[in-house]
């Protein structure tokens, strides 16, 4: 009873002094600027940064080449010079054909990240297609 009585009596005093504490927070200008402080901007730790893995060279290099992916072929419209090897890399997850219109060339089905190289060594404008998916059509204009 005794120690229950003497707990008591510093609760009031202990109220007193959290209220002094609080409004002298609320009026000083201090905290009002913490309050309002702008946080620095976090910045992301060197080990989550994410380089672009490097890319394989293709198989030939050494012409022009047109991407396969998403049943286009990028670029549609490809223009080079007599003499020219193309390379087509298939990108998508089925198989694709580069076949010439007029018969001229045509590729074998060409896999995933297959390629296919055709040398165009006479002017003219080219157009194929994909003998899988016909509606896929492109060009190559020799000059
Ligand atoms: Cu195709």
């Amino acid at each position: 009873m005794a120690l229950k009585h003497r707990h008591a009596r510093w609760i009031p005093i202990a109220i007193g002094v959290l209220s002094a504490a609080f409004v002298a927070a609320c009026s000083s200008p201090a905290a009002a600027n913490v309050a309002t402080a702008v946080l620095p901007t976090p910045v992301p730790p060197a080990a989550l940064a994410t380089l672009a893995p490097p890319k394989p060279a293709p198989a030939a290099a050494d012409g022009p080449n047109v991407a396969i992916e998403n049943f286009n072929y990028v670029a549609a419209d490809l223009t080079v010079k007599a003499g020219t090897t193309v390379v087509w890399t298939n990108h998508d997850d089925v198989e694709h054909t580069v076949t010439a219109s007029d018969n001229s060339f045509s590729s074998q089905s060409i896999p995933t990240d297959g390629q296919y190289s055709y040398t165009f060594n006479t002017p003219g404008t080219y157009s194929y297609f994909c003998a899988i998916h016909p509606f896929m059509t492109a060009k190559v204009i020799v000059q």
